[in-house]
């Protein structure tokens, strides 16, 4: 099989030869913004909601898109096109591009624009999901809202990796992280619900979580489905007392959860809540009207 074709700057290179200048700020500071998608059967899902969201990630930073949106949709389905991918994973980056060993942006005459596209990224393993996976609640608090917060998706991820190293040392497959008030905040790539007497909670963006696109997917078809979400402040004693915890996101989809810090959520398997929306989830990433057709 030939190589996969990587997207920069308008230029497709094979994989092994896709690289940026080590000048670049994306890789001395982490300065640019990015997004996980996902294409399933030929269709690349809430691509638009995505696009809109990294121009959203962008102006804070005063981080200019050297394109349209309808252009990077375009690049985003030619890679795909270019590759035969019809279900991928696709990882657009923007960074500040090359400049001097400076913090100041204004160094960096033009943004790098990278297209990755990829068969398929698996999160957590079929058996996982299918019993539910383990966690832990890190002692890494998100950023605050007034800081590099993860509203705003950055190329910063050391706060979900910290996370995510202290899941990996505990043998749990995910942490969970709090706000500064030690509110329940999100996973580390991954928003997070709760499910108590048949109705659904998640904690609000302005606890510093990401304004996730499966996470308004998910409010979207559970109302539609009949249940009541509310989004409010969560406390880890509410979590823990739950009847159902599942996170949500581009790559975990909807994930169940099943035990955290040793706490068994509700009988210890997936809940009924969880798997009614899993499963609209699973409808609608087959629905044209949920993404752009590759064509
Ligand atoms: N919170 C954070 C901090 C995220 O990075 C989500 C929530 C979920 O958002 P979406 O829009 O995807 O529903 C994310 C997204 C990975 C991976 O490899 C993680 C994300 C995206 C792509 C890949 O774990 N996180």
């Amino acid at each position: 099989m030939a190589e996969l074709l990587v997207y920069i700057d308008d230029k497709y290179y094979p994989k092994s030869e896709a690289k940026i200048s080590v000048y670049d700020h994306g890789l001395l500071y982490g300065d640019g913004v990015f997004e996980g998608i996902r294409a399933y059967h030929g269709i690349v899902f809430q691509l638009k909601e995505h696009i809109d969201r990294l121009y959203k990630s962008a102006h804070p930073i005063m981080l200019k898109i050297p394109m349209t949106k309808e252009q990077l949709i375009e690049a985003v389905l030619e890679t795909l096109k270019k590759n035969n991918l019809t279900n991928a994973y696709i990882r657009l980056v923007v960074t500040r591009g090359f400049g001097d060993l400076g913090i100041d942006p204004r160094k960096c005459p033009k943004p790098t624009v990278i297209i990755i596209t990829e068969p398929m990224l698996q999160l957590n393993t079929p058996e996982e999901i299918e019993s539910g996976i383990t966690t832990i609640i890190t002692w890494v608090k998100r950023n605050p809202v007034d800081a590099a917060t993860h509203e705003l998706k950055s190329l910063n991820y050391l706060n979900s990796i910290l996370g995510k190293i202290e899941a990996n040392n505990s043998g749990v497959n995910e942490a969970i992280c709090l706000d500064k008030t030690g509110h329940v905040c999100e996973g580390v790539g991954e928003n997070i619900f709760i499910v108590r007497e048949g109705k659904i909670y998640t904690p609000p963006i302005s606890s510093g979580a990401l304004n996730g696109i499966t996470r308004a997917v998910v409010i979207r078809l559970a109302e539609k489905l009949g249940y009541e979400v509310t989004v409010r402040n969560i406390t880890p004693n509410e979590m823990f007392t739950a009847d159902e915890v599942f996170f949500t996101g581009t790559a975990a989809e909807v994930a169940p959860i099943r035990e955290i810090n040793k706490r068994v959520i509700g009988n210890g398997k997936p809940g009924p809540v969880t798997k009614r929306i899993k499963l609209e989830f699973e409808k609608a990433t087959k629905d044209p009207n949920e993404g752009v057709l590759i064509r």
